[in-house]
C-alpha cells in the first residue's frame, strides 16, 4: 500500500510538464525543502534531523517578497551558503556540508528577523 503510494506519486511528478507549477519535480531527492509563507515566516519552526554531511537545500517562495536563507550555528553564520528567492514561485537551491548540531535557518532580509527556524544534524 504505502509503495503504490510512492509509485504513484513518483509517476505524478515525473509527468508535470515542466513549467514552474510543479518546481519539487527538479529538487534533488533527499532535499531539504524550505518554504518562506506569507507574514514572514519558514513553514515550520524545526527541520531535520537529518544526516551529517553534504546536505541538498532548495528554498521555495510561496511569499510575494525576496528572502533569503542562511544558516548559523551559536550565531556564527555558515561561510559560502546563501539562497535568494525573489518572487513568489522562485526557488533556489544549493548544498552546504555540515557537522552534527544543532543550526538555526534565518532570512537577512531587513525586517525579517522574525523569519527563524531549527535545523537539528546528527
Ligand atoms: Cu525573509
Amino acid at each position: 500500500m504505502i509503495l503504490s503510494a510512492m509509485t504513484l506519486g513518483a509517476l505524478l511528478a515525473s509527468c508535470g510538464g515542466g513549467g514552474s507549477s510543479s518546481p519539487a519535480a527538479t529538487f534533488a531527492p533527499n532535499a531539504m525543502v524550505v518554504t518562506a509563507v506569507p507574514s514572514l515566516r519558514f513553514d515550520v519552526v524545526q527541520y531535520g534531523p537529518t544526516p551529517a554531511g553534504n546536505i541538498a537545500f532548495a528554498y521555495v517562495n510561496q511569499d510575494t517578497v525576496r528572502h533569503t536563507l542562511i544558516i548559523a550555528k551559536d550565531d556564527v553564520k555558515v561561510a559560502n551558503f546563501k539562497l535568494v528567492i525573489g518572487k513568489k514561485g522562485s526557488t533556489d537551491t544549493g548544498s552546504v556540508t555540515l557537522e552534527a548540531g544543532t543550526y538555526q535557518l534565518l532570512c537577512d532580509v531587513p525586517g525579517h528577523a522574525n523569519m527563524k527556524a531549527t535545523f537539528v544534524v546528527q
